[in-house]
């Protein structure tokens, strides 16, 4: 696509999915000038890894010198003529419609344009609401006069660790400007006011994805596919059969049970919130990059909501603990000019937790589920411990990666996918 800004995972489809080969990555190197991201407070490519100005003792720290909320721009940043900056209020259901909209025709598609991520309105509400946002972080911009929504970007509270420390940040999200007004630099400015909004509450880092490659990827993470309905991953293009495969040997190879293996297991309910959040924590206090979450936002997180999210829990018999969690959440994406199909229901691993429950019986569980709910396809990063479970449950490798960023945060050492605790909508 147009400058890469995609992460799209059926970017990276499978080449040749149902034989599970890499074709390497081709879109991993960097452009010569980053005449935006250069000007920034981020870690630049050809810097030496191991920073020599250390905030924290790690090598690891703020990358601006340090500034307080009065440092700040009060004014926003001034958009071309005919433009307004509009906050967007997603509990109204006119303006969640408006940004449905714009999402489902102008964000991310796979290089070949043959998909593009369906965000449904339910899911949005829920990944733009969580405790602590701010509509002022849900930052719009409109056309003047028609006032119709041409671009976007979000912010979310997060509070995160990295290697040890824990800061208040931001999750930056859903950045998107409308195909007709691409290349107008139109993002940098979408960043730096929504940087503005977040340094005047005080908060100096972000953290976010994206496929493209930007200076400097703190983590690369590779997306891995389980096919689960094979016929519609060939019809569609998502994938295509292997030489000597048939379809009927694909939808053998494919076929999950009916019904979960692992005893105790049943969905999230609002009562286990303190267990989950317990599990949660020192699960992943394991990994170098991961989230602090408080009951407030596990409750907001991880428990079920219809069509989007789907948590589940083990449950010890007889004691009624609480051992093991695995979770995954549903992004549909559109097929782009297809005869027959018009959308393509994908499955992301989202927290798991394996305790007692080897993460391979997790997950195989978890295909279960999503395939007996209607996921065509289940999508996973070889981040957590998932790396080493992945081929066994025939997932395939795909063709891209995702990048994980931060922003204002100087990492020493670069992170491998398995230091990653950390899962981004
Ligand atoms: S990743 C998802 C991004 N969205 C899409 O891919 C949807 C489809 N594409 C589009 O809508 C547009 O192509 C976008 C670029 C909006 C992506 N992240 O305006 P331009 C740089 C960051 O002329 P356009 C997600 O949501 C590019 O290198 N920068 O380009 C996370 C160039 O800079 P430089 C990107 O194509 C977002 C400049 O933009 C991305 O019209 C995290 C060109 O601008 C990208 N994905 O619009 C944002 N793609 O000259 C950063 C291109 O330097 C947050 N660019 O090469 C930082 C933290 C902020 C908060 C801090 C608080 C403390």
């Amino acid at each position: 696509m147009a400058e890469g800004g995609d992460k799209h995972p059926l970017a990276d489809k499978l080449k040749s999915a149902l034989d599970a080969l890499s074709i390497g990555d081709t879109k991993s190197r960097p452009k010569s000038n980053y005449a935006f991201w250069s000007t920034q407070p981020v870690s630049q490519f050809g810097e030496a890894e191991e920073g020599s100005s250390s905030a924290t003792g790690s090598g690891n720290g703020p990358i601006d010198a340090p500034k307080t909320v009065a440092d700040v721009k009060k004014e926003p940043y001034a958009l071309p003529a005919n433009f307004q900056w509009d906050d967007c209020d997603v509990d109204s259901d006119q303006t969640l419609a408006e940004l449905h909209e714009l999402l489902s025709l102008h964000y991310v598609e796979d290089d070949e344009n043959m998909f593009r991520f369906a965000y449904s309105a339910d899911f949005l509400r829920w990944a733009l609401r969580p405790p602590g946002t701010r509509r002022e972080w849900l930052c719009g911009i409109r056309v003047t006069t028609t006032k119709k929504l041409v671009a976007f970007i979000s912010g979310v509270p997060m509070r995160m660790r990295v290697d040890g420390e824990e800061r208040p940040m931001v999750e930056i999200n859903f950045l998107c400007v409308h195909k007709k007004l691409r290349h107008k630099r139109l993002a940098p400015v979408l960043i730096r006011e929504i940087t503005r909004r977040v340094n005047l509450t005080d908060i100096w880092q972000a953290v976010y994805t994206a496929g493209v490659v930007l200076p400097r990827p703190a983590a690369e993470a590779q997306y891995w596919h389980r096919t689960l309905n094979p016929r519609k991953l060939v019809e569609v293009g998502f994938s295509r059969l292997a030489p000597r495969m048939t379809m009927a040997r694909a939808i053998k190879l494919y076929r999950v049970g009916a019904t979960p293996t692992i005893p105790g297991l049943r969905p999230m309910v609002a009562a286990d919130v303190p267990a989950v959040t317990r599990l949660l924590t020192g699960y992943l206090a394991s990994f170098r990059l991961a989230p602090v979450l408080h009951e407030e936002e596990v409750a907001h997180w991880m428990l079920p909501v219809p069509n989007v999210m789907h948590t589940y829990v083990v449950e010890r018999a007889g004691t009624g603990e609480l051992t093991d969690l695995l979770s995954f959440y549903t992004l549909p994406s559109t097929v782009i000019n297809h005869k027959t199909h018009t959308s393509l229901t994908a499955a992301y691993m989202f927290y798991s937790v394996p305790a007692t429950v080897p993460l391979a019986q997790l997950l195989g569980d978890a295909l279960i589920l999503a395939s007996s709910t209607g996921h065509d396809v289940f999508n996973a990063l070889d981040i957590f411990e998932n790396g080493p479970v992945l081929r066994d449950l025939k997932f395939g490798i795909g063709d891209g990666k995702l990048r994980y960023y931060l922003y204002n945060w100087r990492v020493a050492k670069g992170m491998q996918p398995s230091d990653v605790g950390l899962v981004m909508l």
